[in-house]
């Protein structure tokens, strides 16, 4: 066994990549800014600085672990320099710390104290720069960029996308979108990923509580939430509650009591999902056309589908995301149900997206310029309305969500994880197929954490070939594939961000990987807890095509849940 000596102890060599692991591993957290695991290691923040015996001070994330280093991590001069990093990049950066959204996970006030800045020495340098607005998901104050270039990576190493990059030199270096445009003008498709890594508020989600607090306070409105899967297994991490805690009752107390008129779950169109584009899958697998079927649920796939890959949007299912299947439905049905015009009702979105505050946007999902979704909150905008009001979350008695658009199957849960739609879609698929009740829903197969998994299923004499995606970089990869003609899938689900929604960028910032994990795990176990676990048992999904839609991908369905895309 080899080791390297930490603060005196003798921690051994376990395969880790350099030494910030290492001392990870021997119990000290090292303030950084730039370094992520998932992401190439760039050593810019000068932060986890060490000093290394025989070879002076050196950065621990860029310095492999050789056996018989001897590294030291606290002594005066490494304080000092980390205490001149911070204080450097603090002249600069636009201290309106209370207002800011990341006031309560900012990592650079986190690391000032912790390397215990009291006062700043330096005089700024730089002007102050105009924010910009110009994207519906996310907002960029270059303000507050500390330039460590974690969105950068974030955006062209695990989305592929390079929508920012370094832009001038010297003290005017800045992280700008590409060809001096404004973040929602480019490339950018709001997936959010790169404000989930921003250590501070450069990158921040865009919030509507404010536009959803008004209509909530206005009584000729009707407002109702639809909680989308992924939340459920996000929320309680913004309340400190244990892992596993069945959040949804307590959800639904709180969004009564800040006003809303019912709370339904997103799972019930996800269902509907499931019958429109299985049946739509089939239909084209019998025909042999428009294979492999890409699923479209995720609106940051399908922007980057739209963007970069215009010759395989005949491909991508023509199904609506739940999100607007939910819109559009409730929209129709709710205002003759309850004798209200639509304009007086009000659907908010609870989603871990922010992709999802783009989707609710495009304009063909509108009726006369009136959006099937008015508002999407992320899930951390929800909890930061619930403190808000002064609501003590975790002792609200649970209620019960509102039907018959409350009501939801395992199927429709686990759309909120990488694989949950192929198996959904497999649960509904298999006994159209084979005409049997299944004797067990779960397709192992598909689930995992890779970026990029395959699997091949015998379904009733039937081969199907399925590959399950996250990360648009994985997406590119496999959408050249299919280009190139040298892909033999069936059917590909791609979702953008990674783990699927689970890892959504409005859902609280995870710690670190094992937090993705548990939300994965959690949002199975929803399914295992759920009454039933195929969309097609659905009742109330049934009696909405009984009494209102017709017949699956029939022409009321078309309208109301289909799509079509722009290149
Ligand atoms: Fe998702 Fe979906 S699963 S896209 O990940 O298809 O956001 O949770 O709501 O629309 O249902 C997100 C989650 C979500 C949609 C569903
Ligand atoms: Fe890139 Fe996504 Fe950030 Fe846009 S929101 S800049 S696509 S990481």
């Amino acid at each position: 066994q080899q080791f390297v000596t930490v603060e005196g102890r003798a921690i051994p060599i376990e395969g880790e990549r350099n030494l910030l692991e290492i001392i990870r591993k021997a119990g000290i957290e090292l303030p950084t800014f730039c370094y992520h695991s998932e992401l190439s290691v760039y050593g810019a923040c000068r932060l986890c600085l060490v000093e290394v015996a025989g070879r002076g001070v050196q950065g621990a994330c860029s310095t492999p672990p050789e056996p018989g280093l001897d590294i030291k991590v606290n002594t005066p001069q490494l304080r000092e320099i980390r205490k001149i990093a911070v204080e450097l990049l603090l002249a600069n950066h636009d201290l309106s710390c209370p207002s800011c959204f990341k006031s309560v996970d900012c990592k650079l006030m986190d690391v000032a104290r912790r390397v215990g800045v009291t006062s700043v020495r330096f005089k700024p340098v730089q002007e102050k720069a105009p924010l910009d607005f110009s994207s519906p998901s996310i907002i960029r104050d270059p303000n507050k960029c500390v330039l460590c270039g974690d969105c950068v990576r974030m955006c062209s190493e695990i989305q592929g996308i390079g929508a920012i990059g370094f832009a001038h030199r010297g003290h005017q270096t800045a992280v700008l979108p590409a060809f001096g445009k404004g973040l929602g003008e480019g490339e950018c498709v709001g997936c959010g990923q790169c404000a989930n890594v921003c250590p501070t508020g450069a990158l921040v989600p865009r919030s509507e509580m404010d536009e959803v607090l008004t209509a909530l306070a206005d009584p000729t409105k009707t407002v109702v939430a639809q909680v989308a899967p992924a939340v459920r297994v996000g929320l309680g991490e913004c309340f400190a509650s244990p892992a596993g805690d069945p959040v949804m009752g307590r959800m639904a107390a709180a969004l009564k009591r800040l006003g809303f008129d019912a709370v339904y779950d997103t799972t019930f169109a996800a269902d509907l999902t499931v019958i429109e584009e299985g049946q739509e899958f089939l239909t084209r697998a019998a025909a042999g056309e428009k294979l492999p079927q890409f699923t479209s649920c995720c609106p940051g796939w399908v922007q980057f589908a739209e963007q970069s890959f215009p010759e395989l949007l005949p491909n991508l299912s023509s199904c609506r995301s739940p999100q607007q299947m939910f819109g559009s439905l409730v929209k129709e049905m709710l205002p003759e149900k309850q004798g209200i015009a639509r304009k007086d009702l009000i659907v908010v979105s609870i989603m871990p997206c922010t992709a999802k505050k783009f989707e609710a946007r495009r304009p063909e999902f509108a009726v006369d310029g009136s959006p099937d979704v008015d508002f999407v909150l992320t899930t951390q905008e929800l909890a930061r309305m619930i403190d808000g009001a002064g609501l003590r979350f975790n002792n609200l008695e649970p209620e019960s969500l509102d039907m018959p658009f409350g009501f939801g199957t395992g199927a429709g849960v686990i759309f909120g994880a990488s694989g949950g739609v192929t198996e959904a879609v497999l649960r509904f698929a298999a006994e159209k197929i084979t005409g049997k009740t299944l004797a067990s829903v779960d397709f192992a197969e598909v689930r995992g954490e890779s970026g990029l998994r395959e699997a091949t299923l015998e379904v009733g004499g039937k081969t199907l070939r399925l590959a399950i995606v996250h990360g648009l970089a994985n997406a590119r990869a496999v959408a050249e594939q299919v280009v190139a003609g040298n892909s033999e899938y069936d059917l590909i689900e791609v979702m953008a961000c990674p783990g699927g929604c689970i890892g959504g960028a409005g859902q609280p910032v995870p710690k670190d990987l094992a937090d993705r994990k548990r939300r994965t795990k959690d949002l199975y176990q929803c399914d295992k807890t759920f009454p039933l676990h195929k969309a097609q048992d659905n009742m109330f999904v049934t009696e909405c095509y009984d009494k209102f839609l017709g017949d699956v991908g029939g022409h009321k369905a078309h309208s109301l849940l289909h799509t079509h895309y722009q290149s």
